[in-house]
């Protein structure tokens, strides 16, 4: 990178966009004109990368989420360009921090399945993959979360405040979208994905909606002004947020509306280049494309490829079917049944006739093929695509798409043996794990540049960063004295550095010197945040009849935001902002423990919080986390999992040991025992501490603000509500076996050279959870692409 080169750019920047000298742009201003800076630099190998893929079989990773983050500080760093560009902003008299923290978060997804596809972009730049990412450029990501009154509440995202440096907008790729009463523009928005070194650079094309014309003008001059514009807002509704509200009609058909866009344009972009560099040998069309589907949020990418080659390349149905049968891969990401989608025919109907038809003939031809088997109908009926009104889009991935995978060991095992069982006698040999991972870039070179640079001293050079499993040489510093100490005051750097933040941003003021035991995640029942609350309480009890409790001082963070239809989500957020607020505020236990809710957790809060944490909280209920990411941040920044035996914990702890983790509660197996003939009353009958907890919900020591709500979820716990069983997560059968696990985290905290030691051995065998290892195995077991040179 030429410092002069980028700093005259960024002079010149700052004259043509903002009219002045860059002596007097703001930060803000710097942030753009620096971005700009470094895009400039970066197009020609950028174009170089797409010239040199065409020779080569390449991936498409259909996804409607991308949890991206910032862009400026992660570049910087793949660029290998930080410290660089560090001094010259300094000389700027700006410090590098500063200009990075005034980008936004582009939150272009809702939790773990979108920032594991930003991984992935990360990954497969880095490992010179031919991988291109197509997704959908919202104009208000993920919602911004405060608290107000002792709850969350939402707004807008307003994430392009700033303008959007990091994208270039395509107009001459622009494709049409026809839906049965609207045809629309989709314009394409090229990301830059810069791989580790700045050799390569991958493309991020996200799609934004706009009308054919701008505006009617005869309307226009009749002063009918507004409908003048309907047109325009109607087309524009459909990228204008991430996961509109999809309780009523409207809401449900706009999000339909969103993912057929989505996959129209990209296949349409698809189908075009194919094309212009193969002509319409539609037979090789497999051989030069797979096509991964991120959850079944895609899925209308088959019917819609089928669609192109029949109605406008003139293909027979079935060709295209076969076309189709070698193309798509699925990836599955939640057992969830709520989380699984169906959509209305009746929706369908109305918006996409032609896409329907293409849907029924492929049932038929699945009933037809399972006749063939001897299946009866009753034996087909898991299997169908069409039934009950609706179209089941898993099914329609898995018939289709010639493999499907799982994101950890577990889940697969799962998947297999019973969720998807009927598919899984039916073809095992569509049956992939491939276990979830993360970009040690975000994650720890950049997150964590304390720690990274101890690592490239200890190690001799950076290469680990892009072979992770090289951390595993760090085992010989086990019994070495120093190296733990170097270790433990990075730690306490960073949570020095945390406890900065907090206090300026949420104004609590914690201690460093406390162990910082943290949940970060979306929140849900099934991850358990209020596992964790009630522990809490229960602990605060105990401080209070026994001041004298022996436990080094703790500090309990959560950061989760809650799906803003989602009741009790929100309430499990109350009653842990109402036991912060009960326990901070009493001098005397404070002085041992604190709890604090972070407001609006993000990708950039998550890289503050990962390296401060001494302990990764993961204690959803077993076999219901499919993976979990957020655990492997923690590990690699050397935090011992406490955690059920779930997800990739199970992985974790089979690469770290039993011995440095915390690992507790039932497991799958106990569970499926367990469930016919679950009484949790029995467990709060029995047991007078748990008792006591779930008891302060509703006697009046906790304030739900008048909601009623604490009283709910005490009755979703014991009672059940509605239709559903009491405690459906098994929260109170596990609770006393995480108070006893918790006794023991307490007890080798204790032991500072022990604690390190556990420390050590969990970033030093964190290497197998890169994500450049995940996209390797998409690479060679499902979509059979190489690394170009
Ligand atoms: C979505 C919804 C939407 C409606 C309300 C209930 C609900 C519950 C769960 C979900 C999950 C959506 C899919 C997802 O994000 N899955 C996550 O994918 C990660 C990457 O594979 C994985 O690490 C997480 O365990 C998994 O929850």
């Amino acid at each position: 990178m030429e410092k002069q080169c980028i700093k005259e750019y960024m002079e010149m920047y700052s004259k043509i966009a903002y009219g002045k000298n860059l002596k007097y742009a703001t930060k803000p201003e710097i942030w753009g004109a620096l971005s700009t800076a470094l895009m400039s630099q970066i197009v020609d190998k950028w174009h170089d990368t797409r010239k040199a893929y065409k020779a080569h079989k390449a991936a498409y990773y259909l996804s409607a989420e991308y949890l991206m983050g910032r862009a400026l500080g992660n570049n910087l760093i793949n660029l290998q360009a930080y410290d660089e560009i560090a001094e010259l902003l300094k000389e700027l008299g700006v410090n590098v921090n500063e200009i990075e923290e005034v980008e936004e978060d582009a939150a272009l997804g809702n939790g773990g399945l979108g920032r594991l596809a930003a991984c992935f972009m990360d990954s497969s730049a880095t490992m010179h993959l031919p991988v291109q990412g197509y997704g959908l450029r919202y104009r208000n990501g993920l919602f911004k979360q405060y608290f107000k009154d002792g709850g969350q509440l939402e707004e807008a995202d307003e994430w392009l405040g700033y303008g959007d440096p990091w994208s270039i907008r395509k107009d001459d790729y622009t494709v049409e979208v026809k839906f049965q009463d609207m045809t629309v523009k989709a314009i394409p928005y090229d990301v830059p994905i810069i791989g580790y070194g700045g050799e390569i650079i991958n493309t991020l094309r996200l799609w934004q909606a706009e009308p054919l014309c701008e505006f009617n003008f005869n309307l226009f001059n009749n002063q009918e002004y507004d409908k003048a514009l309907e047109e325009k807002n109607r087309t524009e509704d459909i990228t204008r947020v991430l996961y509109p509200n999809d309780s009523n009609d409207q809401g449900k058909l706009l999000r339909l509306k969103q993912q057929y866009f989505l996959v129209s344009a990209s296949m349409q972009d698809i189908v075009r280049d194919f094309k212009k560099h193969h002509g319409n040998v539609w037979g090789d069309f497999a051989k030069w494309h797979a096509i991964q589907l991120n959850d079944t949020h895609p899925v209308l990418a088959i019917p819609e490829l089928i669609r192109i080659l029949v109605d406008e390349e003139g293909e027979e149905f079935d060709k295209a079917l076969d076309i189709a049968r070698t193309t798509f891969a699925y990836t599955n990401h939640t057992i969830l049944q709520e989380a699984l989608e169906k959509w209305d025919i009746r929706l369908m109907e109305i918006l996409f006739p032609r896409i329907l038809q293409i849907i029924k003939a492929i049932d038929e031809r699945l009933q037809t093929e399972l006749g063939h088997k001897g299946y009866t109908m009753e034996k087909m009926n898991p299997c169908l695509i069409l039934k009950d009104g609706k179209v089941h889009m898993a099914n329609l991935a898995i018939y289709v798409g010639f493999a499907l995978n799982g994101v950890a060991k577990l889940h697969t095992e799962i998947l297999k043996e019973t969720e998807l069982h009927h598919w899984y006698t039916l073809y095992p040999y569509k049956f992939q794990n491939k276990t979830n991972g993360i970009t040690p870039r975000r994650w720890l070179v950049l997150a964590n540049r304390e720690l990274a640079h101890l690592i490239t001293n200890r190690l001799g050079n950076e290469s680990w960063a892009m072979d992770l499993t090289k951390l595993k040489q760090l085992t010989k510093y086990i019994e070495d004295e120093g190296f733990l100490e170097e270790l433990m005051a990075i730690k306490h750097e960073k949570k020095v550095q945390l406890a900065h933040y907090i206090e300026e941003k949420e104004g609590i003021t914690i201690d460093p010197d406390s162990l910082f035991d943290i949940q970060v995640k979306r929140l849900h029942e099934y991850k358990r945040q209020h596992l964790n609350a009630l522990y809490i309480l229960d602990l605060y009890f105990r401080l209070k009849e026994n001041p004298e409790l022996d436990i080094p001082k703790v500090t309990f963070i959560f950061g989760a935001k809650a799906f803003p239809g989602y009741y009790r989500a929100k309430s499990i957020i109350r009653l842990i902002l109402a036991i912060a607020d009960l326990i901070n505020k009493d001098e005397g236990v404070s002085k041992k423990m604190k709890v604090v809710f972070v407001s609006n957790y993000n990708v950039s809060y998550a890289q503050k919080l990962v390296p401060a944490a001494d302990l990764s909280k993961q204690i959803s209920t077993a076999g219901k986390e499919a993976s979990g990411t957020g655990n492997m941040k923690l590990m690699l920044n050397g935090a011992p999992t406490f955690g059920t035996y779930d997800g990739a914990n199970v992985e974790i702890v089979g690469e770290s040991g039993e011995e440095n983790n915390f690992i507790f509660g039932l497991r799958v197996e106990d569970i499926e025992k367990l469930q016919n003939n679950y009484n949790p009353r029995a467990y709060y009958e029995q047991n007078p501490d748990l008792k006591r907890v779930l008891d302060a919900l509703v006697d009046g020591t906790l304030n739900d603000g008048g909601t009623g709500c604490f009283r709910e979820l005490y009755d979703s716990l014991l009672n059940g509500v509605n239709w559903d069983r009491a405690d459906q997560y098994y929260v109170l059968a596990d609770f006393k076996a995480f108070k006893e696990e918790q006794e023991k985290v307490f007890e080798a905290y204790k032991n500072k050279k022990k604690w390190a030691q556990m420390s050590l051995m969990n970033i030093a065998n964190s290497g197998v959870f890169s994500s450049d290892r995940t996209i390797m195995q998409y690479a060679n077991e499902i979509w059979g692409i190489n690394p170009v040179e």
